[in-house]
Parts: structure tokens; sequence; C-alpha cells
């Protein structure tokens, strides 16, 4: 079985293998630049799906969705899109968000949906997004993001405006930018199956020991997309053990910060159980809002000292 050949290993297009040896043919031109932040923004997402998870535990925040095994997919996606382009993300999809320049401290506030969420505690963890990203808010319903992508592709064509819609990070890479540019040369969608296997739970409420082996979860292990680009970028002489630690303590302490800052933020304003859902509150909300909060009433007691959902 020849490296990099598209027939390789169960018939998937492969650029790096798990040791990192890659085949020079097909590796796109990337600056190292790009590739070393690429290999951030993987390690960035496993190190902050780990601290999130924890934070689960610990009733610190009531769910979360962890992407462990796929982080590649996210980003080697994400890397071949452009500002002007637009996301519809399903909801395992961190490392796309964090690649267009969502930040740390927001997606781990839209978690605790207090007041430095933007959506103000209204909508589940994981299920964000941004304006001035072209970060579509996630949809839970699997498959949703497919005819929203449609429907805004045709908007973009009706007003005639540029619109591209989207484990081997230069795999992912190499074939979403070549959809991007032929969409953008008019030569329409593509869909791409990008194989990957979540190696965590589906989310903080599920034991994935109940129903997979472990013989599965150890072969998928091996092919750790992190461990593969960080060998692939060795091999290239860009990284070392060195550059390795100070990352992951780099990535440990940021964590450590930010949550500890987005923990001090009050829960939203009790208004924002009304405002939002109409560019204007209809005069029953505000009739409404106005009556609740001149009853006084605030939060449960009893709830304070749980999770600050
Ligand atoms: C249309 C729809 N039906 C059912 C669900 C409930 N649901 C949430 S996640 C999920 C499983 C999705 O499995 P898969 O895409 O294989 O990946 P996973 O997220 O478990 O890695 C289901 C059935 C949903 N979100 N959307």
């Amino acid at each position: 079985m020849r490296r990099g050949e598209r027939t390789a290993e169960e018939g998937l297009l492969r650029i790096i293998d798990p040791d990192g040896t890659y085949d020079s043919k097909l590796e796109p031109r990337v600056a190292p630049d790009l590739l070393k932040r690429a290999y951030r923004h993987l390690v960035l997402v496993r190190t902050l799906d780990n601290r999130m998870l924890s934070l689960q535990r610990q009733g610190r925040i009531g769910f979360y969705v962890p992407s462990t095994g796929e982080e590649a997919a996210q980003v080697g996606s994400a890397m071949a899109l452009e500002k002007r382009d637009w996301v519809f993300p399903a909801y395992r999809e961190p490392g796309a968000a964090l690649w267009r320049g969502f930040s740390v401290a927001t997606l781990i506030a839209q978690a605790y949906g207090n007041a430095k969420d933007p959506q103000q505690g209204r909508q589940m963890p994981n299920h964000y997004g941004a304006r001035d990203i072209n970060y579509v808010p996630v949809s839970s319903p699997v498959g949703t993001q497919i005819p929203q992508a449609v429907g805004a592709a045709w908007a973009a064509k009706i007003r005639k405006e540029d619109i591209v819609t989207r484990n081997d990070l230069l795999a992912v890479y190499a074939v979403t930018k070549a959809a991007a540019d032929k969409a953008r040369s008019g030569g329409g969608p593509t869909m791409i199956e990008a194989v990957t296997y979540r190696m965590g739970p589906h989310s903080s409420s599920d034991d994935p020991t109940r129903y997979r082996s472990k013989e599965e979860v150890d072969t998928w292990a091996k092919r750790d997309p992190i461990e593969r680009m960080r060998k692939y970028l060795e091999l290239k002489g860009l990284w070392s053990k060195d550059a390795e630690e100070k990352l992951r303590a780099e990535f440990e302490d940021l964590l450590q910060a930010t949550i500890k800052e987005v923990e001090r933020s009050p829960p939203p304003p009790i208004e924002t159980l009304f405002t939002d859902v109409f560019a204007e509150l209809t005069p029953q909300l505000k009739e409404q809002m106005e009556a609740f909060i001149a009853s006084g009433e605030r939060r449960r007691p009893e709830m304070l000292d749980k999770f600050p959902l």
C-alpha cells in the first residue's frame, strides 16, 4: 500500500501518515507559519475539550460536546476558507470557530450561559455563533446545515454576492480548498466526506464504552490527527519537543485564566428572558416584562448554588 494513493488505506485520500511521513507529490503548498498556526488550533481544541468535560464533571457547566479525534476535519476545512465565506457548522466544530477568530473566552462563557455569553444563556452549550466571523449558530438537528447553506447560497446569488460553504489536516485542507475554488469560479457545490472518528463520548451525558469496543477506539487512537500533524511538523523541522511542551503549558495557563475570568461573570440580566425574540419588544411582551420586574421575583434561591445555567 503506497502512501498518498487515492486508493490507499480504506480508500481515503491521505497525505500525512500516522507516523508523520508524507507524500510530497500530494502535499499542498502551505506556508510554515500557517502549518504551525493550524497545529496550535488542533492542540487548543483538544485542551479546551478536556477542560470543558472536566468542568461538566465538576458541575460547573451543565453539558458539553467534545470533538476529540475530529480536530483536523474542523481546522483543515476552516483554513481553506476565506474571511468573507460563511460557515454553517454542526455541534462538533469548535476548531472552525476558533480558527475564524471566535474567542476562547466567549466560547467558554457560552457554555456557562452567563452575562458574557452573547446568547445570554438561551442556547445549550456548544450552540454558539457569531456574526462578525460569518459563523451561523450551530443547529443541533443533524443535516440542517445543508438546506440552510443552500438557502444562503441562493440568497447570495440573487444579491450577486460570493459565498462558499463548506484524520489528515492537509488532506482536508487540499480537498476543501479545491472545492471552494471550484464554487468561487461558478462550478457549484461539492459534498466532501471527511471520514473521522469521535474518540470521546457523544456528549457529557454519554458513556461510549456501552456500545463500542476498546479495540476499535485504540485503532483510531493510533491515527490521532494531532499526533500525525505533530510528527509531520517535526519531520519538516518546524516543531520540537520543547515547542510542544511550551504550547501545552501556554494553553493550560490560558484556559485556567480564561475560565477563572468567565466564572466571575454574573448571570444574564433578567430582561433577557423577554428581549431579542423580536427586534423590538411587542406591547404584550413589554407589559409582561414590566409586570415581572415589578413583582420583584428573581431567580429561585434554591437554584443559586447550582451550576450557572
Ligand atoms: C435530525 C435529527 N435527528 C435526531 C437527532 C438526535 N441526535 C443528536 S446527535 C445524534 C447522533 C449523531 O450521530 P453521528 O452524526 O454519527 O455523530 P456523533 O455526533 O455521535 O459523533 C442524534 C441522533 C438530531 N440531532 N437531529
